[in-house]
């Protein structure tokens, strides 16, 4: 008997596919034309498998991903939840604004979450990225406090998380979702520095609906390791950058010093925040043209 089933892959382990349906986590292989096509499935992925009596069931279709990142491999991420603290470590505003950029160009939701709040209660941060349209929390995770709106919004999406060690993921997401143990990070400390490891991805499910995923690989968000952001699509990276990045006097405005720069003008208005456009450019700076990429 042959039957086709639709589920989401869950782990990726030594070649197999661990594929939640409707009733089971089947464990598959995925059927080779895949490889050649590079179009191996990862996790996050939903999937077709066939299942016959007596053969290991086999993918044979993944369907259209929403989103996808490289590393670790992870399709179909609603959000990607970065973890800072408002004090020990203090927050490094270039980074937060290197990964929301990364995130946007991703087409996957940032959202921001301040930790240790009951150390250093003024955090002028959250109104910078409220300001920006980002999503963004404050939490105190010795009593909880403010992690319940997080919750919600996590509550049936897919989401990862990242941050440097000592900001409070761990202890976030014990708040968040008590039992649900990640490994988050922890794994690539045992086994050392430098050395080489299996990324390995899992995705775990709510009890509430939806899916966290963890891989040790993923503590900390190396923003390196991403797809390149060109100078020519950086300012659609910035959302609050919108309104303002098409009304410029020079068609090829790149906002950084021009004349009858809008989006200048809106720092200088203090719409947009000014920390904001400091990042953009110093990433601008580090970015690459199009035109260089080419050769
Ligand atoms: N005061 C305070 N301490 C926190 C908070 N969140 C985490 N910590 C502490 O910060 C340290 C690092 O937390 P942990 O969750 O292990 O961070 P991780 O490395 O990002 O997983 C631990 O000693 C936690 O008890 C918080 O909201 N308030
Ligand atoms: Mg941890
Ligand atoms: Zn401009």
């Amino acid at each position: 008997m042959i039957m086709n089933k639709q589920g989401l892959i869950i782990k990726l382990l030594g070649g197999i596919y661990f594929v939640e349906a409707s009733d089971v986590v089947y464990e598959c292989k995925a059927k080779g034309s895949f490889r050649k096509k590079n179009l191996s499935p990862v996790c996050g992925d939903r999937v077709e498998i066939q299942i016959k009596d007596g053969e290991t069931p086999t993918i044979v279709k993944v369907f259209d991903r929403k989103s996808f990142i490289i590393r670790p491999q992870l399709a179909n991420l609603d959000y990607l939840v970065l973890v800072n603290s408002v004090c020990e470590p203090s927050p490094n505003l270039l980074l937060i604004d290197k990964f929301i950029a990364i995130a946007e160009y991703k087409g996957i939701e940032p959202v921001v979450v301040f930790t240790k709040i009951d150390k250093k209660c003024e955090n002028e941060l959250v109104s910078v990225y409220k300001k920006a349209g980002v999503k963004v929390f404050s939490v105190d995770n010795t009593t909880g406090r403010g992690s319940s709106q997080l919750k919600e919004l996590l509550t049936g999406k897919l989401s990862a998380f990242t941050g440097n060690t000592g900001v409070g993921k761990s202890s976030l997401i014990n708040n968040l979702f008590p039992g649900l143990n990640l490994d988050t990070g922890e794994i690539s400390k045992k086994l050392g520095r430098g050395k080489h490891t299996t990324r390995h991805v899992e995705l775990f499910r709510l009890a509430d609906g939806g899916y966290i995923a963890d891989t040790p690989g993923f503590s900390s968000f190396d923003t390196n390791r991403y797809d390149i952001i060109f100078k020519e699509e950086l300012a659609s990276c910035f959302r609050e950058f919108d309104d303002y990045a098409g009304k410029c006097k020079f068609q090829d405005c790149n906002h950084i010093n021009e004349p009858g720069c809008e989006v200048i003008r809106a720092v200088k208005d203090g719409i947009i925040p000014k920390s904001r456009h400091e990042s953009y450019v110093q990433m601008f700076k580090e970015a690459k043209n199009l035109k260089e990429w080419e050769y």
